[in-house]
């Protein structure tokens, strides 16, 4: 991935004319566009691959299985032309491993989540956020998933994790603040409802933009 405007976009959308009209008009405003659950289980798998021809895919299918089913999704999803794959730590080692492997043989990366940005989160994910880091850099993975909203949280999984990439949701609708993850270590900033639910997309991508450079200037 190659890192230009630190913005990755959550396609949510649920059609594929609209996943593939806001692909285009977005292309140039984020590095990455990110497709989960929502659209894949709505379009198909074939919307990885179309979104694929235009941008940098990861799929955020949160893998959380045994090693063998992860293979599985992974082979499913990168063969699809994900460029990255975003997993579970939870399930343990050797699932992640199963993931790390299969990204390694397609030249994709792993992103782990290690704490989500919703609310519920703390009950069972920030108690073990710092160990499931752990996991991740023993794993191989390219980077993890922080929360936007926990900008504190970003700065301790960062002190964990070295260099690797910390890609981040929850600026925007959530109410994660997009200069205060970046400041406390994001790399990326993954964005979804605040851009393809806004009015003009276009404008919401160059506000958020004007963001990432000012806090690169600060
Ligand atoms: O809240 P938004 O609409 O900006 O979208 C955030 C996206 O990031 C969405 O696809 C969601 O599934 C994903 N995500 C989180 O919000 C929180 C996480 O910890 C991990 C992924």
């Amino acid at each position: 991935m190659n890192k230009k405007n630190s913005l990755i976009l959550a396609l949510d959308v649920l059609s594929r004319d609209k996943a593939l009209e806001l692909t285009e008009q977005l292309v140039d405003h984020f590095d990455a566009i990110k497709v989960g659950y929502p659209l894949i289980l709505h379009a198909g798998l074939g919307i990885v691959e179309e979104i694929s021809s235009i941008s940098p895919v990861i799929a955020d299918l949160k893998i959380a299985d045994t090693p063998n089913t992860n293979r599985l999704i992974c082979e499913a999803v990168l063969g699809a032309g994900a460029d990255a794959i975003i997993a579970q730590a939870f399930p343990g080692k050797d699932s992640l491993v199963a993931c790390a492997d299969c990204a390694e043989s397609f030249g994709a990366d792993l992103f782990v989540v290690t704490e989500m940005s919703h609310p519920g989160a703390e009950q069972f994910m920030a108690p073990l956020a710092e160990r499931m880091a752990r996991l991740a850099v023993e794993s191989g993975a390219s980077g993890v998933v922080a929360p936007a909203t926990r900008p504190e949280r970003i700065r301790m999984i960062r002190s964990i994790i070295g260099d690797k990439l910390i890609i981040s949701p929850g600026v925007g609708a959530q109410g994660g603040s997009a200069g205060e993850a970046l400041q406390a270590g994001a790399d990326y900033l993954i964005v979804g409802r605040s851009v393809y639910g806004s009015a003009d997309p276009v404008a919401q991508a160059k506000e958020l933009a004007a963001q990432v450079e000012q806090s690169r200037r600060s």
